[in-house]
């Protein structure tokens, strides 16, 4: 297979808990890259997963950072991004939605969406990036099927097409429906779920079915699978490719239930890496000329070197390592030398990648997330979004002697874009106004530079929950000093010497904007406002 066309790249989204990470863990196994599955929940004795491998993720069993995956399967070269569903994180998952070209969303079976799903699919409809849904857990009592299916419609406006349906519900699951092949996969569960389940297929009619629902569950499925069938709508691949269908597959990760039949409709039904917008337009992956972007940062992957890695994102042409290209954030050219395909944790040597491909480039280059590297200096994309931060904090260093590994700490954070730094003016001598946009963040912070500098830190709170942007003219008559802020409000700046106002409570800043009509205030820094 011509290798952009074997290219799959996609993220796993959702609110906090639906299942991403253990349906992560489980498409791996499937997928062949690991022979035994690890579970979310570290409890002592078990493997954690491959995809939650930062000491706080183990500790808590949630996910603080995304993480890509790098597999073959089925002859397909795949490029998994699981991400966190922390609201505090979703700056992470936000920018790894633009190095995608599909998402598969999980939905918690008993719950149906959830405000942060909400969310991250209105991020991937302004993106026209297709959506496949995996409604999980249907091992514990679920909503009615008909019912989570009628809520993709209603609340996101997503037509969904069921491409399989659950047989049986909760402790009463025995399997899935395969409307494509008309054949019923009933699946066995293994200890623990470490193992691929063990599974017997038949047709509708095949007594095997009764046999292993009760009356009940067996006289609702087939009355179900009866009604998708009258409605009669055919599967749509051009409406399922502009995100418009989302193809709809049932399962349980933990158990292993559906999870091939996932994988498979995936690979089957998405489409390669397509083209890209860019300075000059689109750019189609058979563009001859390399490009990429940085979409990520993360320092001290691997404990034993304090490295960082850059992750590109391949956009077009192919990436050979050694080469050297533009670095379109300082205009300076560079060499690609230290080039790996990822695996969680895991880095091995790549020398050469494709459309699609993620790139993790270790070193001490001067990256900044959303940087473009490319052999067409032409060629620059502008991808990556930013947040209005909204929790403040002062942060200090408690032993003198540290605070060298307490700036460099602090920096290699800021560079990953997990806090921002602030300076408002008359702030407390040695101390350091973070924000973030949740309050999570300063606990991970925290965590980490005691874990990965060796350095303790101190919260002290600011009275802080929103920053505004001046431009010149707003900077200069705030600087007067004729104009009254308000208690609490405070003018500063941002780590790039942008001024900027800070504001106590949605009133304060209603109340400021309502007096000062003439001075515009921005959400983010002008030169990322979004066009
Ligand atoms: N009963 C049941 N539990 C499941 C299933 N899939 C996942 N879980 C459990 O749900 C919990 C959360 O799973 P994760 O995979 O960590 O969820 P996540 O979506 O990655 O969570 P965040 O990354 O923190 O947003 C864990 O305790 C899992 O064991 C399932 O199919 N059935
Ligand atoms: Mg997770």
């Amino acid at each position: 297979m011509d290798e952009i066309k074997r290219r799959r790249t996609f993220a796993i989204i959702s609110h906090p808990d639906a299942g991403k990470t253990t349906l992560t863990e489980k498409m791996l196994l499937y997928g062949g890259a690991l022979h035994l599955a690890g579970t979310v929940t570290a409890r002592k004795n078990q493997r954690a997963t491959a995809s939650d491998w930062m000491e706080l993720e183990k500790k808590r069993g949630i996910s603080i950072s995304s993480t890509v995956l790098q597999f073959d399967y089925a002859g397909y070269r795949i490029n998994l991004l699981d991400t966190p569903g922390h609201r505090d994180f979703s700056e992470d998952t936000y920018r790894v939605l633009t190095a995608v070209d599909a998402a598969v969303m999980v939905i918690d079976g008993g719950k149906g969406i959830e405000a942060q799903t909400l969310k991250l699919f209105e991020v991937c409809k302004r993106r026209h990036i297709p959506i496949f849904t995996f409604i999980n857990k249907m091992d514990r009592p679920s909503r009615e099927p008909l019912e989570l299916i009628d809520e993709l419609e209603k609340v996101l406006g997503l037509k969904p097409f069921p491409v399989n349906w659950p047989m049986g519900n909760g402790a009463d699951f025995r399997g899935v429906y395969d409307r494509m092949t008309k054949q019923a996969h009933l699946f066995e569960r293994t200890p623990g779920g470490a193992f691929k389940a063990g599974v017997e297929t038949a047709g509708l009619e095949d007594p095997l079915i009764k046999e292993k629902l009760d009356a009940v569950s067996y006289r609702n499925f087939i009355e179900e699978v009866g009604m998708l069938e009258l409605a009669g709508t055919a599967y749509d691949q051009e409406a399922v490719l502009s995100g418009e269908v989302t193809p709809v597959f049932f399962g349980s990760a933990v158990n292993n239930f559906g999870i091939q039949l996932m994988l498979d409709g995936f690979v089957e039904h998405s489409a390669p890496p397509g083209p890209r917008d860019a300075s000059i337009g689109s750019v189609a992956p058979e563009t001859p000329a390399f490009s990429g972007f940085i979409f990520k940062i993360q320092g001290n992957m691997n404990p034993r070197h304090r490295d960082k890695v850059a992750f590109v994102r391949v956009c077009s042409g192919k990436f050979t390592r050694d080469m050297s290209v533009h670095h379109m954030g300082d205009g300076r050219k560079v060499r690609l030398s230290n080039s790996n395909k990822l695996f969680g944790q895991e880095r091995e040597t790549v020398d050469e990648a494709w459309p699609g491909d993620i790139v993790g480039l270790v070193g001490h280059q001067d990256y900044k997330i959303g940087d473009t590297l490319t052999e067409n200096p032409a060629i620059v994309f502008d991808e990556i979004p930013r947040f209005p931060p909204e929790c403040f904090t002062y942060l200090t260093n408690p032993v003198p002697s540290k605070s060298k590994p307490f700036k460099l700490g602090l920096e290699q954070l800021m560079l990953e874009g997990v806090i921002q730094q602030f300076f408002p003016k008359d702030a407390p001598g040695s101390s350091t106004l973070l924000a973030a946009v949740g309050p999570l963040q300063f606990e991970v912070t925290q965590y980490r530079l005691e874990e990965e500098y060796g350095v303790k830190s101190v919260i002290e709170p600011a009275p802080w929950q929103f920053v505004r942007w001046l431009d010149e003219d707003g900077a200069a008559q705030l600087s007067s000093g004729m104009i009254h802020l308000g208690d609490n409000v405070r003018l500063g700046a941002d780590s790039a010497g942008n001024p900027v106002i800070f504001f106590p409570t949605p009133w304060a800043l209603k109340y400021f904007g309502d007096t000062n009509k003439k001075i515009t205030l921005y959400e983010l820094p002008l030169k990322t406002q979004p066009a």
